[in-house]
């Protein structure tokens, strides 16, 4: 069998294979609050090694997108309690995306109507999505964000930790920091948007300060074996660019070393999309990011991400490129894809108009080799 297949730990958590369920937005949660369906969605997919919940706003001004679950009221802690308990029945491990999505948000959506908080006050070439009264959804420009005042950061960092301590309370077998795709860890991080003049700004140091202040609270909190982080070092997701992302996150992950993390989960490319990417003058050195960390005594687990097939999967695993694959697409489509792959069974595919927003329909109803059998 495939070492893809085989178990592992990552950090203090156990997982039966090293097929992980990458984090999916899915808008099928309003108000914030988990649900009937969501369960089921999530239960579905308890065979993963590893199911790494949708990314979850850690506040009220963390959320950015309408009817994306939150970790932070009673009744959303509530919710996610009956997901935890229904994936662990199922023997599955699960870890919640812990998310602040930055200035990627809309007035609507932020206490009091106010202004997103980013690291700058420049407005996102991007968009955010919201329902409408009527129902039905819309992609909508995102609003100007104002900057976080450098007395504010401390309790952006509180926030992240209070989170992580409201998962562990809640069931989750540990939580994955969302440091990607364009959001607030990723506005701190990148030069083309942080245009601070404090601590938080300027040097690489600097810029990467939110981060492991993010991730020392948070290991303090409920232990580095499960924590982890994720990173998208070239995606242009929500606005996002750097003209030298190798120097940048090669500094992130020699600073991840030392804490013996659960795991790093590195999306190559651009996220969803071109896996040859490129930011700056010259393509990004994949392994060359990994080696750089084990360089710096890194031992965590390495979790690649982003238009894996099969074939790709098994490959990483085995030449030691990667310790465990995410899966995004093929995981929405196919519930049983740990069975399929190991198979090698046809796929589903994937219906892209119901990605976002809506009911079980496409979200809690493709068929399972077995549902097509019987
Ligand atoms: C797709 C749509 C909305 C949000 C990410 C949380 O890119 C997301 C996201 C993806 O990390």
């Amino acid at each position: 069998m495939a070492k893809l297949f085989e178990p592992t730990k990552l950090g203090d958590i156990a997982i039966a294979n090293r097929v992980v369920m990458a984090p999916l937005t899915r808008n099928r949660s309003p108000n914030a609050v988990p649900n009937d369906l969501n369960v089921k969605y999530y239960t579905q997919r308890a065979s993963a090694g590893l199911i790494i919940t949708e990314a979850t706003a850690i506040t009220h001004q963390g959320q950015g997108y309408a009817d994306v679950p939150g970790l932070y009221s009673k009744e959303a802690l509530a919710g996610w309690k009956r997901v935890t308990d229904a994936v662990h029945a199922n023997g599955g491990k699960i870890v919640v995306q812990l998310w602040h999505v930055g200035r990627i948000s809309h007035t609507t959506l932020q206490p009091n109507g106010g202004k997103p908080v980013s690291s700058t006050s420049k407005t996102a070439k991007s968009k955010t999505y919201l329902v409408n009264p009527d129902g039905t959804g819309s992609f909508v420009p995102t609003s100007e964000p104002r900057a976080l005042e450098t007395s504010e950061i401390p309790g952006i960092v509180e926030d992240f930790r209070k989170a992580a301590r409201a998962a562990i309370d809640t069931g989750f077998d540990g939580v994955e920091i969302h440091g990607a795709n364009g959001y607030l860890i990723d506005q701190f991080l990148r030069a083309d948007i942080n245009d601070r003049a404090d601590q938080y700004g300027g040097s690489i140091e600097n810029r990467a300060r939110l981060l492991f202040e993010v991730v020392d609270a948070v290991t303090k909190e409920i232990g580095a074996g499960r924590t982890a982080i994720r990173i998208s070092p070239v995606t242009p997701a929500n606005d996002a660019s750097d003209t030298d992302p190798q120097t940048l996150f090669t500094y992130v992950v020699e600073g991840l070393a030392k804490y013996g993390l659960s795991y790093i989960h590195v999306v190559e490319g651009q996220t969803g999309g071109a896996r040859d990417y490129q930011q700056g003058d010259k393509p990004f050195d994949w392994d060359a990011l990994h080696a750089a960390y084990k360089a710096a005594s890194g031992k965590s687990a390495w979790m690649l991400n982003n238009g894996y097939t099969r074939e790709m999967a098994i490959e990483a695993v085995k030449s030691g490129k990667a310790d465990t694959i995410a899966f995004g697409k093929l995981f929405i489509a196919n519930p049983d894809l740990v069975q399929r792959l190991k198979d090698n069974a046809p796929l589903n595919t994937l219906d892209t108009a119901t990605l976002y927003g809506g009911g079980a329909h496409g979200y809690a109803d493709y068929p399972t080799l077995e549902t097509v059998a019987a």
